[in-house]
Formats: structure tokens, C-alpha cells, sequence
């Protein structure tokens, strides 16, 4: 071990030793006592406000917990409806059932419901006649079907039937121990008047029901079962979709998949399937802890976000929702497709806003947090997605455009297709997220085969689509703030993003060392952008035109992309333009719809004010019971912690998390920067397992509203600069040597 005292720095330098590997704690650290589980104390019965959601990245449910009749929803990621001409919409699956006989809610004692997100573990028990009864619920990841077991104290305990409906009327057949559900999407629409697809996938789900003890029937449609000491239920389901358009978006029919995943997860064991979930799960999950201190309740979860709204803030509550995020994150985005404005769940099959992809904040803001949260894998999904997009867009955007490269509308579906608003930096905001992706994980594998070659047609759209003003001054015709004001030229909105795009691509060829040309045209074009300007009173201007509203409080602040997500305006290197980033943040008021709550966050912590910041953490975790839509107003949390606009959209959960990531540690303006925008809230805490760009993990100590210690561990070599207040260092990185900061 070596020891550094480097006196001449500001910052200690106590001491550089070996990181060591990180392993599973799956068990050993957390347990639903470390404050990770949300609580109930009776079933749910509204789907989007009170059941419970469970995924594998795939897979999905939501779970209601009902004592004499269970009832879990479930959705499988690539069941849309649409066509490359049209968004179309993400469809529910179906349900399972599971009536139980002579056992009601009202006879029941010690009811509890409670989703562990430690362990992605559901469980339900209660007393009933004497006896104790307990289920367990999870959706596995490595053996790719969904689990639920019922069990009892006493021997023969259940007896019912378990039921499957399919939410697109297809065949439903029972035989033996097994519902299967099968048919095709032909004919279904988002709107009545809507268009037919000419994509029309085929679908299958399957739901085995394996008892010990009892016996086991199909009866009308169900299955039966009676006298059984316990039950347990496997569901799996998919669809034929492939994301490749040369094989026209279609794959083999799922019957074969569905039936092999569950026919080998029947031969495991139920706590083989059990260990392996949980260790697959916490791998993930367990990168990251946090802990901010001062008070944490006991109460069920609806009591304790109801009492926070009431003004007793609680930062158990406030870690809880932060973790809440990344549980949401590893249940909806794993090696399929990206988590849509619902994550993957869905009970309609006309959701709303299409449960889509919308580009104008929405997929953007979900994939914040993947890499700062480090879930860097849950990213893929994303990145994925948009490649297998590319073809249809450049088509479509040549029609429209007449340019090279590519761009989008704002709603998106998983044929290519799109509807509503063009929304011409739209594709220039997620390469933005593919950009910060690379800068996290330094994976160069993926920026030159995956990101690079989509950001480079980005910029390509742009090359041919910018406009010169008479004194040459560059700027996109006809654009959009999203989503007010006129259709004009300059808007703030794109000149930001198209700088975003030029400057990172610039950084990317440099990083590959290609494209020297192209590079140095995008460079030149970047530096020729309509610049960020300051108006009459003070803000940033949302148009070229100094004609901002004092008054507008809208919830999308589209001209301050720059400052965050983005990084052309930031508090050290352009002090003016963030000064005058804050004047216009402040004029559009704290109170808003979920997702635009979270974002002022998110831009409240980039412009250093972790006070405020805070202030918009209690405007979101305030309990809402109204789910009507709502564009102003009523944005806050459901009693199941899902976020809502209203309604239910779950870029606000993921937002909120990206946000308390950006109020411990920011890495965008080229340096870490410990505890950038900490609240008074929050005097003491600890965090590890943060991730900053440069492929570092970071863990920070802080007591009475200072830094105590940071420990860094680099997964790489390199240079960096750490700030915390105004001490900053140079440090030189080793890949797997963790240092240590005191203050
Ligand atoms: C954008 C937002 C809306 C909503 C929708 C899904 O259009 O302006 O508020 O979040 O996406």
C-alpha cells in the first residue's frame, strides 16, 4: 500500500490501494429492514395507482394481491400493434387469475403485500381460519419466465382454479396443467378511426400450473385445483417480432420459445429458480447504495408518502424512490426492448400516449440514469432499438426532408414508424444519450460499431438541413420548442441539441481517429451555430426573437437542454448563460406534471442549487389520487411510488433518480464534482457505487453538509480533475487502484 500525502493539493490524497472485485451480497447486506421494500396493508385494486410491478426486462406484471381472488397482469415488451408507416401502440398481454376457495380479504388477518426491490421479490401473506399463507412473486431474468408460488403452514390448504384471459380475444386452451393463450394482432387499431398495419404479429403466452400434494384439472377453460399444499405458477409469453427490417420486423412463431423457456424452468426447482434470479438481480442492484440520513418510517408505504406530502419530509422515503427508479430500470430494460412511457407495463390496448416512445423528453429522460445509476446494461436496450430504426427514418426523413441522415417525429414505435409533430432534433437528443453512454463506460467497441455510425447520420441530416443566415450565422429552418410557441427559424431548442450532436461526434471521431474531414466540417459548422443568447429580462432566449413570456410556466424547458442534459451551458465555464438558465428555470414555476417536476431537478442540481432542487423533490413525492390527464399540475406519485403526469408515465421516476444522481456527483463539465448541489436536508449521508464519466465508480462521505471521504475506483487508466467546493485536484487514474480523498 502506498501512502500519498500531497499537502500542495487541497484535497489529501490518504491513501492508494487495490480495489477489490465486487461481489454478490445477495442476502448478506440487504434485507427488506434496510428500508428497500414498499409496504401494504390490504390488496390493491386500482392497476395504475396501487398494484405492484415486477419485470425481467422482458417479461412484466403487476400484481394486486387479492386474497380470494388474485389477479396479475402481465405484458411482454415487443406485443405493438403499428408498421413503419405508423407508431402504432404497445398492447397489454392478458391476465392470470387465481380464485381461491373459502379464503376472503374480509376474514383475513396480518395481511401484508410488499415488493422487496433488494431482491425484485414480491411476496403477499396473511392468517386465515388459523393458518399462514404466503406467495411469492418474481419475473427471472436468466431462466426467462415468471414465477409465483403459494404456499401454506398447513397441508392441503389451497384449493381453487387459476384462469387466463388474453386481452386480444385470441384461443384460449387448457390442457393438463397448462393455459396457452395464442393469435395475431391483425385487424387491432390505437383509434377507431385509425389506419390498418401491415404488420401484424403473432403472439403466445402459456401459464403452467405445478402443485405439490392435491390434485390438478382442466375444467371450463381453467385449471382446477384442490386440496393442494402448495402451488406453484409459471407464465412466460412472446411474440414473433425481430428488430430487423430485412426480415420484414418478423421471427419464428413464439409457441417453440415460450414452450422450451417454460418447459425448462419446469424441470428447475422452485428455489433453484429463486437463487438464481436473486443473485442475477442483485448483481445489478447492489452496485449502488445510498443513505441520506435523517428519518425513516415504519408505516406502509401509501401512509408514508401521504404523510410526506402532508409536509413531514422523510429521507428514507426520498432513498426508497431513488432505488425505486433503479428497480424500475432493471425490470423494464434488459435485453429487449427499451423501457417505453410505462416502462413495460400496461393494461390497455390503448394506452395512453401509445405507452411509446416519444422523443421530444420522454425515452431521453428514461435512459438519464442507466450509467450514473450504474445499470450501464440496462442501456443496451435503448441503443439497440434506435439501430434497428435507422432505415426506416433515413427513408422517411428523405421523403420529408430531402436530406441525408435521419431524424424523428415525436411518438415512435418498434417498426420505425412514427406520428404527430416532427420533431427535428428529436434524433440528436438520444444521440446524446448514446454519446453519454460511451463517455460512462469508455466502451469503444460500442461507439465505433453501434453509436458512432448513428451519430455520424445525425450529423449528416444536419450537414444538409442547417440554413446560413446573411452574416453566415448557422441555424435549423422551421424548427419547434417543444411543445409551444410558432414554427420558425433559430429556435433555441435545436441550436442547442445540433451543438450537442456536432461537439460530441467531434469528440468521437477524435476518439476513434477517423473521419478527419467529416470531423472538421462538423467543427467548423458547430462553431458557426446561433449561440446561446440572453434577453430583455434577463433569460435565455427559448427563440432567436427576444419574445419569452415572464409568465410562461409550460412544463417542457426545451431552450435548457444545454444546461442539462446537456453540457454547453454550465456554472463554471459559461457563468452568464447559467445565470441566465436559472432566471428562466425560475419563471416556469416549481409545479408541474411528473416528468417536468423531475427534470427541474435534474437542471436545479446542474445549476448548483441543491436547496431548490429539494424543494421539487417534495413537489414529486407528493401522493396523487387523480388519474385523469393532467398537462399542468398534477405530477407526483401514486401510492405504488409509480410517477404520474397523471397519468401514470415513468420518465418521472427514472427522472427523479437521474436527479438525485446529479445532486451528489456531477462529471459533465470535465471534472467529478463531489456533492455539487447537496441539500441542508441533507447534512449526513453516504452513497456508493455512483458511476461518473471515465468509468469510474465513486462512493462519497459527508457529515454536517461537508465532504468527509471519497473513494474512487477507476475501472481504467486516465487523468482526471475531483472538485468539491472550490478545492480542486489533478489525479492520474489506474485501472483497478482505488483512491482515497479526505477533506
Ligand atoms: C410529451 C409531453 C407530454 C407527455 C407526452 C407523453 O408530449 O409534452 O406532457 O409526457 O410526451
Amino acid at each position: 500500500m502506498k501512502i500519498y500525502l500531497r499537502l500542495e493539493l487541497l484535497f489529501i490524497v490518504v491513501s492508494v490501494i487495490n480495489a477489490a472485485v465486487w461481489k454478490d451480497a445477495f442476502g448478506a447486506e440487504y434485507k427488506s429492514s434496510d428500508g428497500n421494500s414498499l409496504r401494504y396493508d390490504k390488496p390493491a385494486i386500482i392497476w395504475e395507482k396501487e398494484a405492484l410491478p415486477i419485470g425481467n426486462g422482458r417479461l412484466g406484471a403487476m400484481i394486486f394481491g387479492g386474497v380470494e381472488r388474485e389477479r396479475i397482469q402481465f405484458n411482454e415488451s415487443s406485443l405493438w400493434i403499428g408498421d413503419e408507416k405508423d407508431t402504432g401502440a404497445y398492447q397489454a398481454f392478458g391476465d392470470v387469475f387465481v380464485e381461491l376457495n373459502r379464503q376472503t380479504n374480509a376474514t383475513t388477518t396480518n395481511y401484508r403485500r410488499e415488493l422487496d426491490i433488494s431482491r425484485a421479490l414480491h411476496t403477499v401473506s396473511y392468517t386465515h381460519n388459523g393458518v399462514n399463507y404466503r406467495r411469492e412473486y418474481f419475473a427471472s431474468h436468466p431462466a426467462n419466465v415468471m414465477v409465483f408460488r403459494f404456499t401454506a403452514e398447513k397441508p392441503g390448504a389451497y384449493s381453487g382454479s387459476v384462469q387466463l384471459t388474453d386481452a386480444h380475444k385470441g384461443k384460449i386452451v387448457a390442457e393438463g396443467n397448462r393455459l396457452t393463450s395464442s393469435g395475431s394482432l391483425a385487424g387491432y387499431k390505437y383509434e377507431e378511426k385509425g389506419p390498418d398495419y401491415s404488420i401484424a404479429l403473432n403472439y403466445e403466452a402459456q401459464v403452467l400450473v405445478l402443485n405439490d400434494g392435491g390434485s390438478v384439472k382442466t375444467e371450463d377453460g381453467r385449471i382446477s385445483f384442490d386440496g393442494v399444499n402448495s402451488l406453484t405458477i409459471l407464465i412466460n409469453a412472446g411474440t414473433d417480432y425481430v428488430n430487423d427490417r430485412k426480415h420484414g420486423w418478423r421471427g419464428a412463431n413464439p409457441h417453440a420459445r415460450v414452450t422450451s423457456q417454460i418447459g425448462a424452468a419446469e424441470k428447475s426447482s422452485f428455489r433453484k429458480l429463486l437463487g438464481a434470479h436473486a443473485a442475477d438481480y442483485s448483481k445489478l442492484f447492489n452496485r449502488l447504495k445510498l443513505n441520506l440520513g435523517g428519518s425513516t418510517s415504519d408505516l406502509p408505504t401509501d401512509q408514508r408518502l401521504l404523510k410526506y406530502s402532508q409536509g413531514a419530509r422523510e429521507q428514507g422515503l426520498e432513498a426508497l424512490v431513488f432505488q425505486y427508479g433503479r428497480y424500475l430500470m432493471i425490470s423494464s430494460s434488459r435485453d429487449a426492448l427499451p423501457a417505453n412511457l410505462q416502462g413495460l407495463w400496461n393494461d390497455s390496448i390503448g394506452p395512453p400516449w401509445r405507452s411509446d416512445y416519444h422523443t421530444d423528453i420522454n425515452i431521453q429522460m428514461n435512459y438519464w440514469m442507466a450509467d450514473p445509476a450504474n445499470l450501464s446494461e440496462c442501456f443496451q436496450p435503448y441503443a439497440t432499438w434506435l439501430n434497428s430504426i435507422r432505415e426506416v427514418r433515413k427513408a422517411d426523413t428523405k421523403a420529408e426532408f430531402n436530406t441525408r441522415g435521419w431524424t424523428m417525429r415525436a411518438e415512435n414505435g418498434v417498426f420505425g414508424g412514427t406520428t404527430w409533430q416532427w420533431i427535428e432534433s428529436g434524433s440528436a437528443w438520444c444521440m446524446q444519450n448514446l454519446w453519454d453512454h460511451y463517455t460512462f463506460t469508455r466502451d469503444k467497441n460500442y461507439l465505433r460499431t453501434l453509436a458512432y455510425p448513428m451519430m455520424k447520420e445525425v450529423c449528416e441530416f444536419w450537414q444538409d438541413r442547417l440554413k446560413a443566415l446573411p452574416d453566415g450565422t448557422l441555424v435549423a429552418p422551421n424548427g419547434f420548442s417543444p411543445e409551444h410557441g410558432p414554427r420558425e427559424d433559430g429556435v433555441s431548442h435545436d441550436q442547442q441539441l445540433i451543438w450537442d450532436i456536432f461537439n460530441n461526434t467531434v469528440a468521437a471521431a477524435d476518439a476513434l481517429g477517423i473521419d478527419r474531414e467529416f470531423r472538421n466540417d462538423i467543427a467548423a459548422k458547430r462553431d458557426k451555430l446561433l449561440a446561446p443568447k440572453i434577453g430583455k429580462w434577463g433569460q435565455l432566449q427559448e427563440w432567436m426573437v427576444d419574445r419569452d413570456d415572464p409568465k410562461d410556466d409550460h412544463r417542457h424547458m426545451s431552450h435548457l437542454v444545454a444546461v442539462h442534459p446537456g453540457n454547453q451551458i454550465n456554472v463554471q465555464k459559461t457563468p452568464e448563460l447559467a445565470e441566465a438558465a436559472r432566471v428562466s428555470l425560475n419563471a416556469r414555476g416549481d409545479v408541474s406534471t411528473g416528468w417536468s417536476t423531475a427534470w427541474k431537478i435534474n437542471l436545479w442540481a446542474r445549476l448548483h442549487d441543491g436547496d431548490r432542487a429539494y424543494k421539487l423533490i417534495g413537489n414529486l413525492l407528493h401522493l396523487v389520487g387523480d388519474s385523469r390527464m393532467n398537462y399542468k399540475d398534477g405530477g407526483g406519485l401514486y401510492a405504488n411510488l409509480f410517477d404520474t403526469h397523471p397519468p401514470f408515465q415513468i420518465d418521472g421516476n427514472f427522472g427523479y433518480t437521474a436527479g438525485v444522481c446529479e445532486m451528489l456527483l456531477q462529471s459533465h463539465a470535465g471534472e467529478i464534482h463531489l456533492l455539487p448541489a447537496l441539500p441542508k436536508a441533507w447534512p449526513t449521508g453516504e452513497v456508493t457505487g455512483l458511476r461518473a464519466r471515465g468509468n469510474i465508480e465513486v462512493d462519497i462521505q459527508w457529515r454536517d453538509g461537508k465532504l468527509v471521504k471519497a473513494t474512487l475506483h477507476p475501472k481504467q487508466d486516465g487523468v482526471i480533475k475531483v472538485r468539491s467546493g472550490e478545492k480542486v485536484v489533478d489525479l492520474k487514474l489506474k485501472a483497478g487502484k482505488q483512491i482515497v480523498l479526505a477533506s
